[in-house]
């Protein structure tokens, strides 16, 4: 017997769930546990003392999920399950034997009578607690929109039934060409039949999402249908980029257990490269302006002045005037706010061909290629003239501006090219502040 699987997922219906356990104290741990997971709205507990009176119960009613203890009154838990795995009505639904024996010495006889699960009720409360909550995330219904290719019109219609009964929704064409129409970020997972009408196959279309498109297994897992079984059409699709396949007659166990380890491989995926993608953002950010840091401009800069096509190349040290004295005056808090108002505009006013770090306290660093010398003159004089405008939290602010290039000769690093911008800045410090200098030594254009 394949482990069970939530019977149909009406969102309509509560889950019914039958408890039985000659121990009334049992009966009422177990239904807290599920009670505290469950909103009470979509829950239904039926609580029984013995065997006789839980098959009345599974007579007169379809159930989601089935606990029973291992021994009972009248009959031992594993022939109870025995007994509702001989009626279709139950046949997959999870049957789970909550027990202090020692699980390995039940598990063969437990497996197959049909147990799905067993919990060593040994273990405490508050295990218990997890193990459900375990349980309703691992049967839960199926979230999530496929994309389904199939030209025959009698297995579509029984497998889109399957699919929809357990929670999912689905989206059906008939050829490879419409399903690459509409496929978009929205679909979570592709069910393909492998042999379709229209001039491409199942294996086309794989080999088109995965080298055309460039979305991965883990992105876009794709389940195939075929008749065939050989093992050369297995290879083949996996060959062909397909994450696993299902034969036809399709059965609704097997299509659903594909499904929902696919479905969460690829949540897991998505999950861990935004996280990523979050983590590197944090490591790269200065969190007070939300320009690069100093590390990551330091960890890039050099590929770009290393670049040719990136010459002439510019870096421009840009520090604040006077910058203590409203520390002194009005407090940190106001300077940290002046300083995150310039780094949105500092941020708005270098794009993504230019690279923009806080390099410490009040001073910035920009790097700017492909620029000539009147180009990155009007630029950055601009962006003087928009700090002196900026008014961040209502003060006038100015900045004064350090500029040292390339040239079309690249023979520098960027240390240089800093040592050159940064004394290029005191001088126009000592110059009266707000104004821009270029290094001695910049080439004219
Ligand atoms: P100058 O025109 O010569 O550059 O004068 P300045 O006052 O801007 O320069 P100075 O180097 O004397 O002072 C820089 C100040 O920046 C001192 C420090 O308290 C302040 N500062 C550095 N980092 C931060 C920060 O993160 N938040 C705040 N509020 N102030 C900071
Ligand atoms: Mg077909
Ligand atoms: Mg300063
Ligand atoms: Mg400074």
């Amino acid at each position: 017997l394949a482990k069970g699987l939530f019977t149909p997922t009406d969102p309509e219906r509560p889950l019914r769930v039958l408890i039985t356990d000659s121990s009334r104290l049992a009966r009422r741990i177990v239904s807290r546990a599920l009670t505290d997971e469950i909103p009470a709205a979509q829950l239904e507990i039926t609580s029984v003392g013995s065997g006789r009176e839980a098959l009345q119960a599974l007579d007169s009613s379809a159930f989601d999920l089935i606990t029973c203890s291992l021994m009972l009154p009248d009959m031992y838990g594993l022939e109870l399950c025995r007994r509702v795995r001989s009626d279709d009505t139950h046949r997959f639904t999870p049957f789970i034997v909550i027990t202090a024996e020692p699980y390995e010495r039940i598990m063969k006889a437990g497996y197959s009578a049909g147990v799905t699960d067993y919990y060593d009720k040994t273990r405490g409360f508050e295990d218990f607690m997890r193990f459900i909550r375990g349980f309703a995330t691992k049967h839960a219904a199926l979230v999530g929109k496929v994309l389904y290719i199939e030209d025959d019109g009698v297995e579509a219609t029984r497998t889109i039934g399957m699919m929809r009964r357990h929670g999912l929704e689905v989206v059906h064409t008939r050829t490879a060409e419409e399903a690459l129409r509409i496929l978009n970020e929205s679909f979570e997972l592709v069910v393909a039949d492998f042999y379709l009408l229209g001039d491409m196959s199942g294996g086309d279309f794989l080999h088109t999402v995965r080298c055309g498109l460039r979305d991965s297994r883990e992105k876009l897992p794709v389940l195939v249908v075929t008749g065939d079984q050989s093992a050369d059409m297995q290879a083949e699709i996996f060959h062909a980029g397909g994450n696993d396949f299902v034969s036809k007659p399709v059965m609704e166990e097997v299509l659903i257990s594909r499904i929902r380890s696919l479905l969460q491989m690829s949540r897991q995926f998505r999950q861990l490269s935004q996280q990523s993608n979050q983590l590197r953002r944090l490591a790269t950010t200065d969190s007070l302006t939300g320009v690069y840091n100093r590390r990551h401009l330091l960890q890039r800069v050099d590929s770009l002045v290393n670049d040719p096509d990136q010459h002439p190349l510019w870096v421009a040290v840009i520090d604040l005037d006077h910058f203590k004295n409203i520390n002194d005056r009005h407090g940190h808090g106001i300077g940290d706010n002046v300083l995150r108002e310039l780094g949105r505009l500092l941020s708005v006013e270098f794009g993504s061909d230019d690279l923009v770090a806080r390099f410490g306290g009040e001073e910035f660093v920009a790097v700017i290629p492909a620029h000539t010398r009147e180009q990155v003159e009007a630029r950055l004089d601009q962006l003087r003239q928009d700090i002196e405008r900026l008014r961040p939290a209502g003060f006038t602010v100015t900045a004064s501006l350090g500029v040292a290039g390339t040239g079309e000769q690249p023979r520098t690093s960027f240390g240089d090219l800093f040592r050159n911008a940064d004394q290029a800045m005191y001088e126009a410090k000592n110059g009266g502040r707000n104004r821009m200098v270029f290094a001695a030594d910049t080439p004219a254009s």
